[in-house]
């Protein structure tokens, strides 16, 4: 098991190379307040304004700033686009980190971007934005999906007007998006839960539990069902998954389901929390719990949130991508499909920038794009990330 942790470990240390040398790796803007722990994040407050073609709003739909930039959906800026983005939710400092990439990107394409979304991890409150978005003229919608059904509908009635969709982070439905850039592959984040989780127990054996986000969350959902895979085969047998329970990237409700957690499993040995609020959360609990050394945490989470975790020894390895090169992909690749450079056509190849050692990526089945390898953090790497990632 620890073999296996540290060949995905050294495949992110070769990964961190190649991506520090990216611009928006080497130039992610680490405002505290973005890196903050998602128990004391206000992103809307605190959004990053670098540009001015940049915000983030949470106001209501109908008066948000999608409308900024007058620019129509037939005509793109030396090479950018006018992209509004919809995050999960603003209040989640991952969300902000994202953001930044996307900005940074923006910026040196020429284009603009505005993030706006629901205060809460919740699908019916982003289709208002994707309609204003809609109506109001954008280029290029950028969104992670709360639900990835609920929200095609409003997506589809987008893409009918001619605006690009791209996913990132939390697909919607295939068909209601032109591309998805996933921050990693999906079955090696599920096994990659499972080698963690199998790491931290001892002997790689115990009760284990899951403290998710959003019960409809396509990308956690997803990571939980290729975990669950990975945990079939025989080296894990001694793991038993006991209870799933979902925080709705929400500190409080984490915090509640977390210590639920620990209350009606007294043989817990690890929480994985594949949500960078949940994680948070989870350490927390354990912490106040003294239950430092007998229950264990992993999951998804950023360095930055975690690292007090690693070294007071709740957490003793995670994982995360660079939140930063996400947002940068997502919005080249809106901003390649507003020019025609892609059409978001499965084998379609394109290059960005600073991203992926300058090589291209490929469009795959169901016009999935892929970020990388994520990386794995423990006590010996940790300060390292955070300093590198800034979040
Ligand atoms: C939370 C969100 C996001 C997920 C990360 C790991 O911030 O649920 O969608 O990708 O965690």
């Amino acid at each position: 098991m620890i073999r296996l942790s540290r060949l995905l470990a050294g495949t992110a240390v070769v990964a961190l190379a190649v991506s520090a040398c990216t611009p928006a790796a080497s130039t992610a803007p680490a405002s505290s307040a973005a890196a903050s722990t998602a128990a004391s994040s206000t992103a809307a407050s605190s959004a990053p304004a670098s540009s001015e073609a940049a915000s983030s709003s949470a106001s209501a739909p109908a008066s948000s700033a999608a409308a900024s930039g007058s620019a129509s959906a037939s005509t793109g800026a030396a090479g950018g686009a006018n992209a509004v983005v919809i995050p999960k939710q603003i209040n989640n400092p991952y969300f902000d980190v994202a953001f930044k990439g996307v900005q940074k990107a923006a910026s040196d394409l020429g284009g603009q971007a505005t993030q706006v979304g629901p205060s809460a991890a919740d699908a019916t409150q982003q289709v208002p934005f994707i309609q204003t978005a809609t109506t109001q003229g954008a280029q290029a919608i950028i969104i992670s999906a709360d639900d990835a059904t609920a929200v095609a509908p409003a997506l589809q009635q987008a893409m009918g007007s001619g605006i690009k969709v791209v996913g990132y982070d939390s697909s919607p439905a295939v068909g209601a998006y032109d591309v998805f850039v996933n921050q990693a592959d999906t079955a090696g984040i599920g096994k990659g839960l499972a080698d963690m989780a199998c790491d931290i127990a001892p002997s790689c054996t115990g009760e284990i539990a899951v403290l998710s986000a959003a019960q409809t969350a396509t990308n956690q959902n997803a990571w939980i069902d290729a975990m669950k895979t990975t945990l079939g085969d025989a080296k894990y047998k001694g793991l038993k998954l006991v209870d799933t329970v979902y925080g709705n990237d929400d500190p409080q409700v984490s915090t509640t389901k977390a210590q639920a957690l620990l209350q009606a499993h007294p043989n817990l040995k690890v929480i994985v929390a594949p949500t960078t609020v949940g994680i948070v959360s989870a350490a927390q609990v354990v912490k106040a719990a003294n239950k430092t050394g007998t229950v264990f945490v992993t999951g998804l989470g950023t360095p930055k949130g975690m690292e007090a975790y690693v070294k007071g020894g709740q957490s003793p390895e995670f994982a995360l991508w660079n939140v930063t090169d996400l947002g940068y992909l997502a919005y080249a690749v809106a901003a390649n499909l507003v020019s025609g450079t892609i059409k978001g056509t499965e084998g379609e190849t394109f290059t960005v920038k600073g991203l992926n050692n300058d090589q291209p990526y490929t469009i795959g089945k169901d016009k999935v794009v892929v970020l990388g390898p994520p990386f794995v953090f423990n006590k010996d790497n940790i300060d390292k990330y955070v300093a590198d990632f800034g979040f």
